[in-house]
This record gives structure tokens, sequence and C-alpha cells, in this order.
């Protein structure tokens, strides 16, 4: 089995301001930060998966019809229970949501049961948090997306691979009113 999720991968300057951020959010909540090259938005979790079925959720992935959109990350936030602090939006874009919701929907209809609990999206700056961090602004941390990426765990390793990758469609040029 693969443990596999599909994901938003932050560009270089992203992932370094992203980097910065863990650091600084570990120090202050005593957590572990993740490693700059882990820092990623999830967007959909599927857990295990028997490797034979990585076409169907390809497929399913394909179908995606979205623009690529700007990503601003400008708030800090933490999910108690879980111990994790993380990066996330105040007001997380409409073509986020709307990308995110189809891809869902899609992998759904192809026969896949991922997380049912509402999608919230973050960035997970941090693990093991001794504590809760406190809901703060930031300067925001923002990337183009213009891709999305299926993603394994490995276990083991502790390293994530990417197994494939899409792209978005190219945001259509808003008329002048
Ligand atoms: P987290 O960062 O909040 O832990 C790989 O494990 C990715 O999938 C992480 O971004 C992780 O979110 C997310 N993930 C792990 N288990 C999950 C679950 N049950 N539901 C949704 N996302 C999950």
């Amino acid at each position: 089995m693969a443990r596999l999720f599909f994901a938003l991968w932050p560009d270089a300057a992203a992932r370094a301001a992203l980097g910065r951020l863990a650091a600084e959010v570990s120090s202050r909540t005593g957590g572990r930060p993740v490693a700059a090259a882990k820092l990623h938005l999830t967007l959909v979790f599927l857990g295990e998966v028997d490797p034979a079925r990585i076409p169907a959720l390809a497929s399913a992935a394909q179908g995606v019809a979205a623009e690529a959109f700007d990503l601003a990350l400008d708030r800090l936030g933490a999910f108690a229970r879980a111990r994790v602090a993380w990066a996330g939006c105040e007001r997380p874009p409409e073509k986020l949501l709307a990308m995110q919701a189809q891809l869902e929907r899609r992998v759904r209809d192809a026969g896949f049961a991922p997380d049912d609990r509402p999608y919230a999206a973050h960035l997970t700056l941090a693990r093991r948090a001794r504590a809760p961090l406190a809901p703060e602004r930031v300067d925001p941390v923002t990337w183009r997306v213009a891709t999305f990426a299926l993603v394994e765990s490995v276990p083991g390793e502790g390293t994530y691979r990417t197994l494939a990758e899409w792209a978005l469609e190219p945001e259509k040029t808003k008329g002048r009113a």
C-alpha cells in the first residue's frame, strides 16, 4: 500500500520564506519544524491506497479543469489537539476552494474515500507543539499555483515523493469594464 495525498508545492522563494516561519514558530511553541523540502499544502488526503489504483487517481486528477491562481498565506494558526502549527489564509481564494472541491469530488466519484472532514486549507509548519500558537497575521508568503501534485509519503525514509503533477489552466485575463 502507498500513503498518498494531493498537494500544492510552494515555489523556491515561498519555500524559503516558509522555512524561516517554520523555524520561528517552532522555537516559540517548542515544536519540531517541518523540513523545508517537505513543506506543502494538502488538497485531498487519501491515506493508504493500493498502488494498482494510482492510474485511476491520475485520471481523476487529469480531468480537473481549473485556473492558475496566486496563493497568499497570511496568517498563522494551530490545531491544538493535533499539536500542529500552520500557515493559512485569512480568506482562502475562491479558486483554491473550487479546485479543491472539484478534485475531491472527482476522487470520490472514482471510488476513493478521502478524509471527509470539511477542508481546512493549511500548510503545517511545526509538529508536536508544546503550546498552541495563537492566531496572528503575518506578512503574506505568496506563490503562483500553476500545478498540483499527487504525492507519496515514503515510510521509513520520512520523505515525500511526487508521483505525478498536473498543470492548471492559464488564468483568463479579466476584461476591463
Ligand atoms: P497535517 O499537515 O495537518 O498533518 C501528509 O501527511 C499530509 O496529509 C499532511 O499535510 C497532513 O496534514 C495530511 N493529512 C494526514 N492525515 C490526514 C487526514 N486524516 N485528513 C486530512 N489530511 C491529513
